[in-house]
């Protein structure tokens, strides 16, 4: 290792407290130092290339090194590098993008409320969906009911509505008003029932927790179209349009969570309407600006847009970051390169299935209980045994080492527990799909030798 690495994770060590992190864990370990990128490949300090199974953290979606949107951040930076659009003030930036937004989202989108992240677009949610029953005289609808194993950020408003445990541990209870029904995870849960038997029964959850609480209490039904953090669960077919019914049946608003699955990753331009529904408001982050600068935000459709906009005085939220103008500048330079590239439809019918394809060979390996995928993301489960769907011993750290062996073939393959999944960027070539399935079936074959040697 140079001493050049070895200085960084020093310092790294000394002074940077990372996100997600055991911090004495890394100071022991080191960090591995990423120091470029170009195309879909990463780089690190001692010169390792590595192909970008995770498209940085699910956002780097037209590769690295793209001249336009670099080159449209810079030009923005000049003109006007930041002003805010509080006090009735605005700057092109917004504006066109906000227009933009409205060309590529499903009918009834015209508005976009703007963050600086996933987070503060899931924080800025629950005050929109307040407001709104506030302003049509129904106040005491007040109830989110979200999912387990949900992610939908981390600030303490947006980790209360996700469903992760840990983190419930430490923030979980901060914030009121909060409900969470179990995941339509068919592997895991499903047990010997069809997947569509499955998702009507999990979606009927949300029924009887609606009949539990009392539909007038209860504001708004959240839901990421594909689980990301959470392990990509991908929901039956029926689920997503029993969940709709059920939520307008018993008059509540429906939030589809668009910060990974929305830009074309699952082959439409919203995860909504590759799963056949029509949300009342979708949180985005992430592939917005492929994430070259940070840009989130809310949006809005036209139930909430309409009596928000017309009725009843200021919306007491906003961030000095909302609307930034440069990441705006890189969002539109990002939304346009996507449409001219086509790039919800190379994912609907080209790379996509391939990906789907090449991803499904992955479930004939030994330790591999299910290969899935949809659009550009994918999950393998590693079982001890597959057709009981049994797992390794929680203390052999399965997921982990597989991780592992797969920055060390040079591909970046994320471990949750002991599912390993992927989210490769959406310009990737075939040659590109084939080297991440060569090398995640390499790893594979290394986990299960460790695992066999404990
Ligand atoms: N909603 C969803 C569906 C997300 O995946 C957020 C909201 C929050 O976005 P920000 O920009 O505030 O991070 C996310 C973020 C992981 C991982 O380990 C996933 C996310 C963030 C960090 C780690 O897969 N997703």
């Amino acid at each position: 290792m140079s001493s050049e690495t070895r200085q960084w994770q020093q310092a790294d060590s000394d002074h940077y407290l990372h996100p997600f992190t055991d911090h004495h864990d890394l100071g022991t370990k080191g960090a591995r130092i990423i120091t470029r990128a170009e195309g879909v490949y990463i780089f690190d300090s001692e010169g390792h290339q590595i192909l970008d199974g995770m498209s940085g953290l699910w956002c780097v979606s037209m590769g690295y090194g793209r001249k336009d949107l670099i080159e449209a951040g810079y030009r923005q930076m000049q003109e006007l590098p930041y002003y805010n659009s509080f006090f009735q003030t605005s700057h092109p930036p917004a504006i066109e993008l906000s227009e933009l937004l409205a060309e590529v989202s499903p009918p009834g989108f015209e508005l976009t409320f703007f963050t600086g992240s996933g987070s503060e677009a899931n924080d800025t949610v629950i005050k929109l969906v307040r407001r709104y029953w506030d302003l049509v005289g129904q106040p005491q609808k007040k109830v989110f009911i979200s999912r387990k194993n949900a992610y939908h950020g981390s600030t303490v408003a947006a980790g209360t509505l996700g469903g992760m445990g840990p983190m419930h541990e430490q923030t979980g209870d901060m914030v009121n008003h909060v409900t969470h029904i179990e995941q339509p995870y068919h592997f895991g849960l499903g047990g010997d029932l069809s997947p569509e038997a499955f998702g009507l029964q999990q979606a009927r959850l949300l029924e009887e927790k609606i009949q539990e609480l009392g539909p007038e209490n209860v504001a708004a039904f959240i839901g990421e179209p594909v689980q990301g953090a959470g392990g990509v669960i991908i929901p039956p077919d029926n689920y997503w349009p029993e969940i709709q019914r059920i939520c307008r049946a018993y008059d509540i608003l429906m939030v589809n969570d668009e910060v990974i699955t929305g830009y074309c990753r699952l082959g439409e331009w919203f995860g909504a309407t590759r799963m056949g529904v029509e949300p009342d408001l979708m949180p985005f982050a992430k592939g917005v600006t492929s994430g070259y600068l940070p840009l989130g935000g809310v949006l809005v459709g036209s139930r909430v847009g309409e009596v928000i906009s017309s009725q009843g005085g200021e919306f007491a939220h906003g961030y000095t970051y909302s609307g930034h103008p440069a990441a705006c500048a890189v969002a539109i330079a990002n939304i346009r390169a996507m449409r001219e590239e086509n790039i919800a439809a190379r994912v609907k019918t080209d790379i996509g299935p391939y990906f789907n394809e090449r991803w499904s060979t992955l479930a004939e390996h030994p330790i591999v209980g299910e290969a899935r995928s949809i659009g550009m993301v994918g999950a393998l489960e590693i079982v001890s045994d597959k057709s009981s769907r049994a797992r390794f011993h929680k203390d052999l750290n399965t997921g982990t080492r597989c991780r592992d062996f797969c920055f060390e073939n040079g591909l970046v393959m994320r471990a949750v527990g002991d599912s390993m999944i992927v989210s490769p960027p959406l310009v990737s070539e075939k040659a590109h799909i084939d080297e991440l399935v060569e090398k995640a079936w390499r790893s594979l074959d290394q986990t299960l030798e460790a695992v066999s040697q404990g």
